[in-house]
């Protein structure tokens, strides 16, 4: 084997956000940066964590621009670091969730996942690159730390010399002394799907005329969707748009919201209601995110995951029940009104999937949630987008009333908590955590006081103590909560790569059906202005609008 020792310069810059490390595409093709950081993550695996040599490593990406490229040399660097054998998703693909579990059914020592999820791809646009560990799910604090503490300290990479590896065809080769073996990056995740939700049901409401639309955003779940909902579940062809994974995702932006996806929204929300199809839904870049629609309907996320919970028993793989749901702070509190039903319990973790990973790896969660278009389960250690329109789906078939009817009946029994994320993009940095900085400065004489019907009950910066290894992750989100349960939060965002986006969350409360049904920022306007007084949003950053509603 021919193997170098290249000198490298250690980077200081290289501190991994909320899900790995995400850079403008020029930063990772300068010199040694993308191997810096890979040799960083190797060296974490063999030493931090005590990987036995020849040890199995998965690794594909979204396909966005500079993918191959990278997963070139990390194959090259993974034979020259000990690795025995490396599964690597056909032409480089894995969409996260596949990967997450891939790397647990082939009980891999860990997994390299190449994305920026929703951020633009392209030249110009965004990579990112982050690692898993053997339970499928993103690495916890611990091992980041030691990740990016191994960045500023290594004077050398490993890597072999060594013909590029075909990535196109299946099959296994060698390179070095390792094996590589191009592996469909689609077939392991299908079947996952088929054995948890009732196939023949989906296929059957689709079979009556049932219509839906896919929207793949031209990024990597495309493969998936069509193998899955137009091979497996009969739809006709043309239900996923945009199937086509582009490595500038076609110069859009991947991210499933009501701003980006739309082209979908066109469709579930065209001027005869009639017409457009009874259920659409799109996932993001990376296949983690979804959001789901139905016609002139929009589900909001953490609907969703109540919605979910509420029904979970409907498909075959949850019929046992739930052992208990979890949702990120940020989340609204529509999940714990259901697990309360339920009788079962409902846990409150920071932003972020890897806070998940663990309470499902103890067994105390069955359903995981983010407001921010992401929802998942114990299947994997992942969100998972194609999982959550499948769950739709499989509910849809077997409760047969449309998207918005399951939603309001949902509302009538539970109460609706109406909601909405007002973000801020691109703000400069120390405009962001001044504001941030103000509104804390307001927190010792805040309870108590009143802004015209709303009396502030407490006010924190959320911190959380994990229940099952004890860490502790502190400063986590503003929050303010008022004495009929609403609640704002101010939170900066952690995968943002220009400049800070400023997340502004909104929630309130309604239990009476007659008055359900109203426009959320309607609805929410009384805790938008109160937002704005107490960040002085409009003095100190010049805006008057969002970047993006939700
Ligand atoms: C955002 C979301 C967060 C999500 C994270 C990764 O983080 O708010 O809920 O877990 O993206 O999602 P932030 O720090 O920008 O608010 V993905 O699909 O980009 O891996
Ligand atoms: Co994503």
């Amino acid at each position: 084997m021919n193997m170098s020792i290249v000198a490298t310069t250690p980077f200081n810059d290289q501190k991994p956000g909320t899900s790995g490390l995400r850079k403008r595409v020029a930063v990772f093709q300068a010199a040694s940066y993308l191997e810096n950081f890979v040799q960083a993550i190797f060296d974490t695996i063999f030493d931090t964590a005590a990987a036995p040599a020849g040890s199995t490593l998965v690794l594909g990406g979204d396909g966005r621009y500079f993918n191959r490229e990278a997963i070139q040399v990390i194959l090259k660097m993974a034979a020259a670091n000990g690795f025995g054998k490396v599964l690597v998703g056909q032409g480089g693909i894995l969409s996260t969730p596949a990967a997450s579990c891939v790397i647990r059914k082939y009980r891999s020592f860990g997994g390299i996942i190449l994305s920026a999820s929703h951020n633009p791809g392209g030249p110009d646009g965004d990579f990112g690159i982050k690692y898993n560990t053997g339970n499928g799910g993103p690495a916890p604090e611990k091992i980041t730390d030691a990740i990016f503490a191994r960045t500023r300290v290594l004077t050398s990479y490993r890597i072999i010399e060594a013909p590029d590896v075909a990535l196109d065809q299946l099959g296994s080769c060698t390179l070095g002394d390792m094996t590589v073996e191009v592996i469909d990056p689609v077939a392991d995740y299908a079947e996952l799907m088929e054995s948890l939700f009732d196939f023949a049901a989906i296929r059957a409401l689709i079979g009556s005329g049932f219509r839906l639309c896919f929207d793949a955003m031209h990024a990597v779940t495309g493969p998936y969707a069509s193998e899955i909902l137009e091979r497996r579940l009969g739809a006709p062809a043309g239900t996923v748009i945009n199937g086509v994974p582009l490595p500038d995702f076609g110069g859009g932006h991947p991210d499933p919201n009501l701003t980006y996806a739309g082209q979908l929204v066109a469709i579930m929300y065209g001027p005869d209601r009639n017409a457009a199809p009874d259920f659409g839904a799109a996932s993001d870049g990376d296949g983690d995110r979804n959001m789901i629609l139905g016609r002139h309907f929009f589900v909001t996320p953490s609907d969703s995951l109540a919605v979910i919970a509420a029904n979970a028993e409907l498909a075959p793989g949850y019929a046992a029940g739930l052992a208990g749901i979890a949702r990120s702070m940020p989340t609204s509190a529509a999940a714990d009104r259901v697990a309360e039903k339920l009788g079962v319990p409902c846990y409150e973790t920071p932003t972020g999937w890897k806070f998940f990973g663990n309470l499902m790896d103890a067994g105390k969660v069955t359903l995981c949630g983010e407001e921010s278009f992401g929802t998942g389960s114990s299947h994997v250690r992942e969100k998972d987008g194609l999982w959550a329109v499948l769950f739709w789906l499989n509910i849809l078939a077997k409760r047969q009333l449309s998207v918005e009817d399951i939603v309001h009946r949902h509302w009538a029994e539970f109460g609706r908590n109406i909601y909405s994320r007002h973000d801020y993009e691109a703000l400069p940095s120390d405009v962001a955590t001044g504001l941030m900085a103000r509104v804390q400065e307001q927190f010792v004489d805040l309870p108590g006081r009143c802004f015209g019907n709303y009396r502030v009950k407490f006010c924190d910066d959320f911190s959380y103590t994990d229940p099952i290894d004890g860490s502790l992750s502190a400063g986590q989100g503003l929050r303010i909560g008022f004495e009929d349960g609403s609640r704002i939060v101010f939170r900066l965002s952690g995968t943002g790569t220009e400049g800070a986006t400023l997340r502004i969350y909104l929630e309130a409360f309604e239990a009476d059906p007659a008055k359900q049904r109203i426009d959320a920022q309607q609805a929410l306007a009384g805790l938008i202005d109160i937002a704005h007084e107490l960040s002085q949003l409009n003095q100190r950053t010049g805006r008057t609008r969002p970047t993006v509603i939700t």
